[in-house]
This record gives C-alpha cells, structure tokens and sequence, in this order.
C-alpha cells in the first residue's frame, strides 16, 4: 500500500495527481513527491508554487523547498532562490549530492545552474498583473494581508509504503509580497517537514514564522513518538500554538501527521484547511476547521 498527502485544495490535487502517476510507474517515494511538486511547479496557471506564484514586495519571485527520508533522517533543502525551477529538485540534489542540508539564495542557485537546471523567468503576465494590482494598493494594505486570502502558496507533501518507509517534501513561494530574503517554514527542517521511519512524518503550512516558532513537524513526529495518534498530535501542536502564540490565531496555521501505520490526522489555528489524501490510487479531500483544536485547549 502507499499512502500519500498533499496540502490544499487546487495546487495539492495537480500534486497528488502527479505522484501518483508516478509511483503507478515504479517510482519510489523520493522521486514520487519530486514528480508531484514538480507539476505543480511547472503548472504556469497555477498561483500557488514556482513557475507563475506570487512575488516578493520587489516584484521577484523567491523560492523555497525541501525533502526529508525517514529511513536516513537526510535532508536537503534550498531557500529564497530566483529564476530556477522546480526548486524541490534543486534541493533533493543538496540532499543527495551535497554533504550539506540547505543552500541560500544566490548560492543555492549557482549550485542549480552547476547541476543544469536553466535560468527563467518565473513572472507570468498574471503574476506581474497581481503584482502591479498590490503595488497600487499597498499603502492601504497591510503586511501579509494578501495571504489571509490566498493562504495556497505551498504545496507540502507526505508518502508511506509498506516497510514502513517515509518521505515528506514540501514546496512554496512563501508568503505573497513577503520582505525579500524572507523565508518561513517551509524549507526548515523540523518546521514545514519531518520524516522518520521509528515513528511517521509530518509536515506544516500557513503561517510560516508561528510553524517555525513551533517547529511544528517536529513537535507532531515527537507527540506520535510518545503514543499519539496522529489527529491527537496534530491537535495539541495546534493547541499550544493558540495559547502561546497570539498571531498563530490570526491566520491558519496547519500541522498534518502520518504515522507509520498509515493513520494520518490534520489541525488547523483559524478557518479550514483540505487535504489530500492517495492510497493506492484512490483520492479523498478532507477539509479541517478550526474548531477541533480550539476545543482542546
Ligand atoms: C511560508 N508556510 O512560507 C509558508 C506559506 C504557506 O500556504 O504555507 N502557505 O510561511
């Protein structure tokens, strides 16, 4: 059997589709998830990641990604790069081909063109038109406020098979019209994904610096650790964000949990959340609402 979960709505089906049209080709789970980012990535109309997403306030599209095997506990990641996609590639090569976890901005992608990946323009006329729009309007708005109603700009991703074995993976252009050189959870370690094969993985999305505070994944892979299920360790990583950290109750804040018996489970600060599911094949979307969370606390 294989498990696989994918974040949001629109760019998480392009996702999990993809993978599993991959994995259905012999793929394993690395270069499953790889193959599902990389179609969201790819994917011009889709505003959530790479080709085509929402841009820093200057106008530049800044990229971060990550991927983590639980077998290993590798990791490799690649944060605030420009001009190069898919970034989920880019850093399963830091992963696989360097001694190191993650590379930084220009660095990260010199170290991209050195390993072949092209140079492009990742602005789409519909990013440059959203863009111009902000730009107009942006003494009247303010920060992040764009992303209260756009909250889909990542696409995180977890995959079991039997073993058990686990990888989680994520990709994002971060927070629309962030500060440039801002990077949130998403290609941190511990924050936006964690895999370990003892336990099960988990993975973040929303509001990138209150996950990293929380160091949100971690946290879920370690209640699961100590006997959690899951739904249970999703719900208390969510239920000490709200009491500790006030902006955690301002926008959604995700945690999602896979254990290794291929139960999974989702938690969310404020509003709803979807998320995909794939075993074997068949597709489910579960949305999550804030609720069950807040009631714990
Ligand atoms: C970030 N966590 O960069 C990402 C944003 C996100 O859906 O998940 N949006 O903070």
């Amino acid at each position: 059997m294989t498990t696989i979960l994918s974040t949001w709505k629109e760019p998480g089906r392009v996702a999990i589709e993809a993978a599993w049209q991959s994995r259905k080709a012999g793929a394993d789970l690395r270069t499953t998830l790889e193959h599902g980012l990389t179609a969201a990535e790819l994917d011009p109309k889709m505003i959530a990641i790479g080709l085509g997403s929402i841009p820093n306030a200057d106008g530049e599209l800044e990229l971060d990604a990550s991927m983590m095997d639980g077998r290993t506990l590798e990791a490799g990641a690649v944060c605030a790069v420009r001009g190069i996609v898919p970034v989920i590639s880019v850093a399963r090569r830091v992963m696989e081909k360097t001694p190191h976890v993650m590379l930084a901005a220009d660095q990260a992608r010199r170290f991209a063109i050195e390993e072949g990946f092209g140079p492009t323009n990742l602005m789409t006329a519909e990013s440059c038109r959203l863009y111009s729009e902000w730009l107009a309007n942006r003494e009247l708005e303010k920060e992040y406020v764009h992303s209260l109603d756009k909250p889909s700009d990542t696409v995180t991703m977890l995959a079991l098979e039997d073993g058990p074995h686990l990888v989680a993976a994520s990709s994002t252009s971060g927070m629309a019209y962030k500060k440039p050189g801002r990077v949130g959870d998403s290609p941190i370690v511990g924050a936006g994904i964690y895999a370990d094969d003892e336990v099960g993985a988990a993975g973040a999305t929303g509001l990138g610096e209150e996950l990293w505070k929380a160091c949100a994944s971690f946290r879920a892979v370690e209640q699961m650790r100590r006997g959690a299920s899951p739904q249970e360790a999703c719900d208390e990583v969510v239920a000490q964000m709200l009491r500790r950290q006030p902006r955690a109750a301002e926008m959604p804040c995700v945690v999602f949990a896979l254990a290794r018996d291929g139960s999974w489970g989702a938690a969310v600060t404020n509003g709803t959340f979807e998320l995909w599911s794939c075993q074997d094949g068949q597709l489910d979307c579960r949305t999550y609402e804030a609720t069950q969370a807040a009631a714990i606390m």
